[in-house]
Parts: C-alpha cells; structure tokens; sequence
C-alpha cells in the first residue's frame, strides 16, 4: 500500500515537474511564424468578419483561437505595393514599388533578412509577384508574375518548374511539404504561404465547381451607384462589373456563344484568356467543368440578359466562382492548421492571416481594388499566437500592413530597424489599452494604368476619411464613416464640416511630412517616369 501511494506522489511529482519545463520551454523558445498572405480576399467574404456569404470555418478558428482585427488597412491597394511594405515595413515611394510594373530592389533590408540572419529558417511558396527573385529565403518556390490556377509553373532556385493540380492544393503541398521533410529540426521557422486565390479571374477548383452556383447571393445596395456626390474619379475607372467584367475570361461565356448572340465583347484579349486557360486543364478536368458551365452557358444563350438584367446576372455569376475559390483557400489553411495541431507545432507558432487589400463584391458597382475607399482599403487580418494572445479577441485600432514586418521581427526578438515606418503590433496583443496611432496615411500610383483609377492619397482618422485625386483631375472627397459608412456622400466643401476639413488638411500634410512623402516635385518626377514607361510598353 505504502509502496503503492509513494509512485503515486514520483508520479505526480514528475508530472508536475515536466508540465513546468514544458511550460518554460513554450515560454522560451522563439516563436515559429507562418505568414499566409492571400491575393484579393475581401473582408466581406471571411465568415469571422461577415458571414452573409459564405463560411469559412479554418480560417475563422484563427479568429477563434487569437485575434480579429477589425480595423487593419494597406498603404497602397495593389499587389506588388502591398507584398513590398509587408516585407520592408515602408511605404511604396520608400521601397522602389508604387505600382504593378515596378521592380522590386532586393538589396533591400527586409524581415526575412532579418529573421535568417537573427537564426530562423525562413521558406516562401506561393505567390510574389516582385519581379526580382526572393532574397533572403533558406527555400522558394514561387509563381511567376500572377501565376495560373490550373498546373501552375513555378520558379525555383534551380528553373523554372510545371507543377500538377490546382494551385492553392500545390502551393499547401509544398508548404507541407516543407514544414514536414525539409525544415531544420533545430531552428524555429518563419514560412510565407502566399495563395494566388482569389485573384481574377476566378477559376475554381474542380472541388468546388457547383458549390455557388444558382445560390440567390445577396446583392449589395450599392451596385447601381452612380457616383452623385463623387468627384470623377469614381465616373472614370473602369471596373464596373456593368460595364468593364468581360462575360468571357471572367463570367465564362465561350466567345462563340457571345459572338452568335452579338453581344458587344470586350477586348480580344479577354476572350482569348478564356480559351488560353480552359486549354490548361486536362481532358478530365474539361470535362467536369464543361458539366457545370455547360448548361450555364445554355442558360445565358436562352436568356441573353440585357441593360440592369445582364448587370445582376454577372454579378451573380462574379460572386459564384470568387466564392468558390475561396473555398479551396479556406480548406487549405485547415491542411495546414492540422498539420500544426498533428505535429506539436500550434502551441509555438504565430500564424498571421491577411490578404495583399481588399476587394469590390459589387459595393459601387465595382470589382477589383486601388480606391481609399473601405472595401479596398480594408484588409483581413487574423493572428493566433498561443499564451500570448487571449483567444477570441477584437481589436479596434487602426493597424496598417506597414506594421507586419515590425509586429514578425518584435515577436522574434529582433531589433526592428529604425527606419520602418510601421508599428509592432505586440503591445495591442494584451488587448490592454495603449496609446496608439490616430490617423493613417494611404497613396495610390498606377495611373494611367489597367481600371484607370486615379492616383491619390489621403488620411483616415477613426471617424473621418479625406481623400485628394490628382494628376489629370484636382479633387477633393471628404466622408463621415460614423454617418455614413457606405461612403456615398462626400461633404468636402460643405460648412457642417468646415472644421474637420481644416483639421484633415493639417493632418494629411503632417503625415506626408512623418511618412517623407512630403514633396510634390517628386511625386511629378514619378508621375513622368511612369509616362514614360508607359509609352515605352505602348500602353498610352
Ligand atoms: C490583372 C487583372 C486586373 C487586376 C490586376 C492587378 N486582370 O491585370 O483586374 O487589377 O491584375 O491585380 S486579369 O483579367 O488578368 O486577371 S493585383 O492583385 O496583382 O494587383
Ligand atoms: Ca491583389
């Protein structure tokens, strides 16, 4: 008996002392980091945010599990611009990135530099989209350009390769890949896992091919906006679905059918896209998909929708395939999060989640990204990182993506540089109160460019949103979010708001002057280089 109870008490003992040691290891051990960036997820299609259109329960058990944001932004809302403040933690007219065509310099300081020389391993598969190859990575794999989604081609180290199957499951193989054989047992880890998905135009996986389709999806109540109080800016891009969707590449009408109907099709371009990407799948995946489409195509023939009708049809048809997209995104990051769970590594693992801007699901009429407006300024931003964040929390605070290079280095124990301009995000981790940002800064270059959105910049404040275009336009918008979240009327000029305005003008030119982005003469200087080499590429 005695015998008996004294194992008992080694027993516990040695539970105890164990439960102790792991407790402290936990404690202090760096942090692995895994960085999921995906391509054009808006706010309104993630279920932690907003789940009036779908449900996306991996990526909500970030949420669950740590930390939403619900007021996370970008400095630039497009996607070469946005990956290069993520990885520098600067704004574009600092990091040699302020449009889509830019090359980004990879002699550049950058966290995964950083990381790599404090000990991490650091691995990136997915997409990139800089031009100049990954510096600063122990292991890549990354999409040319925009990549495709169907047997996409990869760089690597060694050439480029042809990968088999759908890109979102190719990018989490490697991924897994990666975390299961190639990692160093030794070093914490720091992987980027950059989707493609849900970028246009749209091609679901062969998963996911009926899941939308013919679910009435709710319309937002501003699809027929017509800009009233708008300056000209918002009349002149072009990314309505109305009028700038092409019916072939992105509804996926085959150009034949459009032609017999003598619907007025866009650009050549645009049908020959559809062909050049239903001639990458196999006879099988044809197939399948010639299944579902088939007699959606059937349908349009029959119907041949026109004016307000064809405008809702292609909404509807949009919202089909980019949620169903998404849906493999989300299956994916529960691959991922189960590997963590399977192989010990969740509890030591911060895992960031967050999209290059957000996206246009109609609001405005539009699709595509760019504006300052919330629905492309906004972003999604989830953190789980155990022991150090209280599971299920919201964070309020203004956060921008110039603040995730500081946030990943903080969390590493690595001095952040002195000349990131972002913030760690580590002290709002405790959800305690701390004296934070009041006002962040935006600026928008690609113009002239593809949807022709005029370059801009401006502040928002919590309340208050002050936006000035220029360049071929001089304009003014100013909206109060608190009356008027939609953002449809804009009070700049107006007396109610004469002192806001004031006070955002102030505010607006300091932040220029914080940022460095102070000078005019120099955003002329970039205006006429771009001119410049636009001529060149004989697109003006
Ligand atoms: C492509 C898209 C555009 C999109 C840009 C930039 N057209 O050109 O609609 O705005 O990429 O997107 S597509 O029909 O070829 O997909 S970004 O996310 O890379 O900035
Ligand atoms: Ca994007």
């Amino acid at each position: 008996m005695k015998i008996i109870k004294l194992s008992w008490v080694l027993i516990v003992a040695i539970g105890l002392f164990s439960c102790k040691e792991d407790h402290k290891s936990v404690d202090e051990k760096r942090p692995n980091i895994i960085f999921i960036m995906t391509d054009d997820h808006a706010y309104q299609a993630l279920s932690a945010y907003d789940n009036a259109l779908l449900e996306t329960p991996h990526i909500d058990r970030l949420a669950k599990e740590g930390m939403l944001f619900q007021k996370a932004f970008v400095t630039n809302s497009i996607c070469s611009p946005s990956r290069a403040v993520a990885l520098t933690g600067k704004f574009s007219h600092l990091n040699s990135v302020r449009d889509n065509l830019d090359v980004f310099d990879s002699t550049q300081v950058t966290f995964p530099k950083l990381l790599q020389k404090a000990g991490y391993e650091t691995a990136i598969y997915g997409k990139w989209h800089l031009k100049s190859n990954p510096k600063g990575f122990d292991f890549w794999e990354v999409l040319p350009d925009q990549g495709h989604y169907y047997h996409p081609e990869l760089l690597t180290p060694d050439g480029e390769i042809k990968a088999q199957g759908y890109v979102t499951d190719v990018i989490t193989d490697k991924a897994i890949g990666y975390l299961d054989s190639l990692r160093s047992k030794e070093k914490p880890f720091m992987l980027l896992y950059n989707h493609k998905a849900p970028h246009r135009q749209w091609w679901p996986s062969m998963h996911d091919l009926e899941d939308f389709k013919y679910k009435k999806i709710p319309v937002p109540e501003t699809l027929f906006d017509e800009y009233k109080t708008k300056s000209n800016a918002s009349k002149e891009a072009e990314m309505r679905i109305a009028d700038h969707m092409a019916l072939s590449a992105d509804n996926k009408i085959a150009p034949e059918i459009l032609e017999k109907l003598n619907y007025e099709e866009f650009l050549d371009w645009y049908k020959g896209a559809y062909t050049e990407r239903f001639n990458r799948l196999t006879e099988a995946e044809q197939d399948q998909w010639q299944k579902v489409y088939g007699p959606i195509n059937e349908e349009f023939a029959k119907n041949s929708p026109k004016g307000q009708a064809l405008t809702l049809w292609k909404y509807q048809r949009y919202m089909e395939d980019y949620l169903g997209v998404i849906k493999s995104v989300d299956r994916n990051v529960g691959r991922i999060l189960t590997y963590l769970d399977e192989n010990g590594l969740s509890e030591n693992t911060m895992v960031i989640y967050t999209s290059d801007q957000g996206f246009y699901l109609g609001e405005h009429g539009w699709f595509d990204k760019r504006f300052m407006y919330e629905e492309s300024f906004r972003t999604p931003l989830l953190i789980r990182y155990p022991n150090h964040i209280t599971p299920g929390s919201k964070n309020t605070d203004l956060v921008q993506n110039i603040d995730f290079a500081p946030t990943v280095l903080d969390v590493a124990g690595v001095e952040i540089p002195e000349d990131m301009q972002g913030l760690s995000l580590r002290p709002l981790f405790k959800n305690d109160t701390v004296s934070w940002r009041d006002a962040l800064y935006y600026h928008y270059y690609e113009y002239p460019g593809i949807h022709m959105v005029k370059r801009h910049y401006g502040v928002r404040t919590e309340r208050y949103k002050l936006i000035r275009f220029y360049y071929d336009i001089e304009a003014w918008e100013l909206y109060d979010l608190e009356k008027d979240p939609q953002e449809l009327h804009n009070v700049y000029g107006t007396p109610d708001y004469a002192e806001v305005q004031e006070q955002l003008h102030t505010r607006v030119e300091e932040l220029r002057v914080q940022y460095q982005d102070a000078s005019d003469s120099l955003n002329q200087a970039y205006v006429e280089r771009d001119i410049q080499r636009l001529k060149e590429l004989g697109w003006e």
